[in-house]
């Protein structure tokens, strides 16, 4: 296990502090700021948190900044991480009022996924930020990401619960639940949108929650954290002229035990006799289909055409409207489960974690 600087960090002294946060800095853009020398970008050294944001003071809140080594471009992620951030949080779950996760925007919407996942009876927010430009630039978007992040991460309910029990992610004013956002922008700073679920807060003067859409806390359950994951899922995005042999290499690899199929528009694909069968010998070979939309709103409805309705006739399984991202993590998750293939079918398609409209 490689050993992660960690720093405390009150606000509040001599008071004692109002609450207590856990930040996991894991790399991304958020963090960097230029070297004495100004030429480069350098990891945001934590011990100088409260001289270069002293607006921090206001808060009166304890903060631990975990740093894990290495930082991380987001591109670099795997479910190792996840699991060991799991387990950081498991293990100071008690300790804290919320958590906040510092990661590069551009696998956010999959980490967010997988963690929502991971917790099963979550009573405190967990909350993913980062920015599109450093913290050490003069213009970023960095600051108020982290800033407001670790204030909602604070929040409660007069009743003394958290304000926000769910794993999210705060960007640009927004807050999202977590296995609903896709990365949509990699310029302006409004990196990120949920197009099939609302926002649960927007930062304005006020942080306005919409407490509607936010998933209740859960009754009296122990929380619980799933770490094991399954990797062994492919992806096939559909196209006009794809040749079957690329796809069949695919479906037919050993290495994949489920296949998130990237249909057209409400879950439509080719009514082709070949295309068809070679589904059907994937599904015989026991393999999980499930058809995801590549559109980026709405859902697959199988039936709704001729040419989703023997999807549905055959076994092929609709994603409804999660994003592909959350299929992807949802699907190695319950792989990672390891139940009978009937309860994996009927896990995947029941919402567990506020990731389908039903
Ligand atoms: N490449 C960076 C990352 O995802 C992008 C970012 O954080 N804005 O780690």
């Amino acid at each position: 296990m490689p050993v992660h600087q960690v720093i405390e960090i009150d606000t509040a002294l001599p008071k004692p502090p109002r609450a207590h946060v856990l930040v996991l800095y894991t790399g991304g853009t958020l963090g960097m700021q230029y070297d004495p020398s100004g030429q480069y970008l350098v990891p945001f050294d934590f011990s100088q948190t409260l001289e270069r944001l002293p607006e921090l003071r206001r808060f009166d809140f304890r903060i631990t900044v975990i740093t894990l080594t290495p930082l991380l471009d987001s591109a670099n992620i795997t479910p190792a991480h996840w699991q060991e951030w799991a387990s950081i949080i498991e293990e100071h779950y008690a300790a804290y009022d919320g958590f906040v996760i510092l990661h590069g925007t551009d696998t956010m919407a999959y980490s967010a996924s997988a963690l929502s996942f991971m917790f099963e009876n979550l009573t405190k927010p967990i909350i993913f930020t980062g920015a599109q430009l450093p913290i050490g630039e003069a213009r970023n978007d960095a600051r108020s990401n982290l800033i407001t992040a670790l204030e909602i991460a604070a929040m409660k309910h007069t009743d003394g619960r958290a304000r926000v029990p769910e794993v999210c992610v705060y960007f640009d004013y927004h807050l999202w639940r977590g296995n609903r956002v896709k990365k949509v922008e990699s310029e302006d700073f409004d990196a990120f949108d949920s197009p099939n679920y609302p926002f649960l807060a927007k930062a304005g003067i006020r942080i306005r929650f919409q407490d509607s859409y936010i998933l209740p806390h859960p009754s009296e359950k122990p929380m619980q954290v799933h770490k094991h994951f399954d990797p062994a899922v492919a992806l096939v995005r559909l196209y006009p002229g794809m040749p079957l042999s690329l796809m069949e290499a695919v479906l037919l690899h050993p290495a994949a035990k489920a296949v998130v199929l990237q249909s057209y528009g409400s879950g439509t694909a080719p009514t082709d006799a070949h295309f068809l069968r070679l589904l059907e010998k994937a599904l015989q070979a026991d393999k999980i289909l499930l058809n995801v939309s590549q559109c980026y709103g709405g859902r697959v409805v199988q039936g709704a055409y001729e040419t989703s309705y023997t999807l549905e006739k055959i076994g092929v399984l609709s994603a409804e409207d999660m994003t592909v991202e959350a299929a992807i993590t949802k699907l190695m998750f319950l792989l990672g489960k390891e139940s009978p293939k009937e309860e994996l079918k009927r896990l995947i398609k029941e919402n567990l974690r506020g990731e389908i409209t039903k």
